[in-house]
């Protein structure tokens, strides 16, 4: 171990470890490595740190996690220092963190902008990942470590004609750095997820006319968005450390907030509306901590949906246009429940209107317009918030190659196997952070990539320390923890929506609920008690030889 690159005697580049992504993961990931003295090189795609923030820049983008919870813990320095303006930081702000943080820990200068990873093969023979990056240059590295990102793979639709709009087409997920003035235009938006309902209410603002496309009504709660007061900051700081602990360790979803103690049956009508109320005026994701049994019992999640529809139908003034709005093809929370602000208010403008594709689908894109089976609208520009490839799309596009000459994508055919969300057996020395198989995408991001860095950090230097250069989670605890994560998942109302944790906004993806819904305290617990037990169900060895014998006990 070296904090300096060393060269192999084919003049190739040697690190410890590579990191590809420098978003909030990549980051931290260097930052520890870096700590422990080990050579690290980070490879990033984007021009800049920041990961989806640095991509998705379309107007109203902004975190719905608390800014005052979705950021880093690791440095006592760094929360004390930094001030979020609102309750929810737009997406500059978020930016302008990351950079902030790129500079405060002098991170750049580890990290190579503009070069994206295209390949990586692991080589058997010396135990290490060959990694060739887009421009055209290859190195060596002891370990890989992917901070690929969830949200990261935009998704352009299949639609027919969409290469024949004459007006610019944006997507949410990799929107232009440039200020786009939608003023005196006619907009079409398609997509009515997070993206959606984040973007719709401000474009409404600019453009002249503004059409929604909507496939499938989506559950939002009012962010109650707001500046932040001196006042209300000290007042996190203070209490920081058991906010931080209970986001950790108590928390399913690694926000702090007040826990439920019954279920939504156990209060009569009125008692239910009262907190259900209660939870909209604060606003914001923990409108699901409601209740201990919404995710769980489909009559107890009727009630909180009944209250949203109801809330909708309230806003909205247009009844056939509250009526489209109103979700009810799933159970409320079981896609990714939306945070908004002045979504549903938007749509008694008069320069709005809402489409129902689901019952009229878009047959095709025209040069000036779109077409769905039932009329023609003519539009000057389009926006596309039609999601991402989660999860496993980032990791998709890189080539690689593990033991035998497997492809992960060839591995991850029928979905994907990890253990732990760790790693994927046949991948040695391959880690991935907050990939499927871990709660990722449903817990606060920033809790789950620095519980992840920290294990893989400390297990590396565990393996230093043994002299061990060789790991890999093995096939029989991978299958048990495939099967784990499957069964709670299926213990729940989640599956029974077409989400994209499910893949099921990507045809032909396999169906396979790809997060952990453990919660992010019994993961974390699982996956320290494994370490403790040196490592449980991941082989090491000092060497490739050792391999098939040596497993740390
Ligand atoms: P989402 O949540 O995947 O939403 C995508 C939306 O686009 C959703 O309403 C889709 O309808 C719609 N969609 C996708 N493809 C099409 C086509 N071909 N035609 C019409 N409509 C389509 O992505 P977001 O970017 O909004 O949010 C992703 C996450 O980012 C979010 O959960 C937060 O965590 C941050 P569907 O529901 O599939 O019928």
């Amino acid at each position: 171990m070296s904090a300096l690159p060393s060269i192999s005697p084919e003049g190739r580049k040697t690190y410890d470890v590579v990191v590809v992504g420098a978003g909030f993961a990549g980051m931290y990931m260097l930052y520890r490595l870096r700590g422990a003295g080990f050579s690290v090189r980070v490879y990033e795609q984007g021009g800049g740190v920041g990961g989806t923030w640095y991509w998705n820049r379309y107007p109203g983008a902004r975190c719905d996690v608390e800014s005052m919870q979705y950021s880093y813990s690791f440095s006592e320095e760094l929360q004390r220092e930094w001030d979020w303006s609102e309750r929810y930081a737009p997406q500059p702000e978020i930016l302008k963190y990351a950079n902030h943080v790129a500079d405060r820990f002098n991170l750049r200068r580890d990290i190579q902008f503009n070069t994206r990873v295209d390949r990586a093969v692991f080589d058997e023979t010396a135990n290490t990942w060959t990694v060739t990056t887009s421009d055209g240059n290859t190195m060596i590295a002891s370990f890989v470590v992917l901070a690929t990102g969830c949200l990261s793979n935009a998704r352009r639709p299949d639609i027919k004609g969409l290469e024949s709009f004459k007006g610019p087409v944006y997507h949410t997920g990799n929107w232009p750095h440039e200020v786009v003035d939608f003023t005196g235009l006619r907009v079409g938006v398609i997509g009515t997820g997070s993206s959606g309902i984040q973007s719709v209410p401000v474009i409404a603002g600019q453009a002249r006319h503004l059409t929604v496309f909507q496939r499938t009504a989506n559950f939002s709660i009012p962010a109650r968005n707001a500046p932040l007061t001196d006042q209300e900051r000290q007042a996190f700081r203070q209490n920081y450390p058991q906010i931080r602990r209970f986001a950790r360790e108590v928390a399913r979803n690694g926000i702090y907030t007040d826990l439920p103690d019954r279920g939504a049956l156990d209060d009569g009508d009125e008692r239910r509306r009262a907190k259900y109320e209660q939870r909209w005026q604060k606003g914001g994701l923990t409108f699901m901590y409601a209740y201990n049994d919404l995710a769980l019992s489909k009559a107890a999640n009727d009630t909180a949906a009944d209250f949203v529809r109801g809330k909708i139908a309230e806003i909205v003034k247009d009844p056939e246009t509250a009526r489209l709005l109103q979700p009810n093809s799933h159970p409320i929370g079981t896609k990714r429940i939306c945070v908004d602000t002045d979504y549903f208010a938007t749509f008694n403008r008069d320069n709005v209107a809402l489409v129902d594709i689901k019952a009229n689908p878009i047959e095709e894109i025209l040069p000036n317009g779109l077409r769905t089976t039932a009329k023609t609208y003519e539009l000057d520009a389009l926006v596309l918030a039609t999601g991402f490839d989660a999860m496993t799309g980032s990791v998709a596009k890189i080539d690689i190659r593990g033991r035998n000459g497997l492809t992960l994508n060839r591995k991850w055919a029928e979905g994907p196997k990890t253990y732990l969300g760790l790693m994927s057996t046949g991948f040695p020395n391959l880690f991935i952070i907050t990939g499927p198989g871990s709660p990722s995408v449903l817990s606060n991001m920033i809790v789950s990539i620095e519980q992840h860095v920290d294990w893989i950090a400390d297990c590396l230097a565990f393996m230093h320390a043994k002299g061990l250069s060789l790991m890999e989670a093995e096939k029989d605890a991978e299958d048990k923890w495939v099967a784990h994560v499957n069964e709670v998942a299926h213990a729940t109302l989640y599956p029974q929506a077409n989400s994209w944790y499910m893949g099921a906004n990507i045809p032909g993806k396999p169906r396979i609920f790809m997060p952990y819904i453990g919660g992010v305290g019994t993961y974390r617990q699982i996956c320290n008690e494994i370490a403790a037990k040196g490592y449980e169900g991941f082989a090491m060895a000092a060497n490739e030889r050792e391999r098939a014998v040596a497993v740390i006990s």
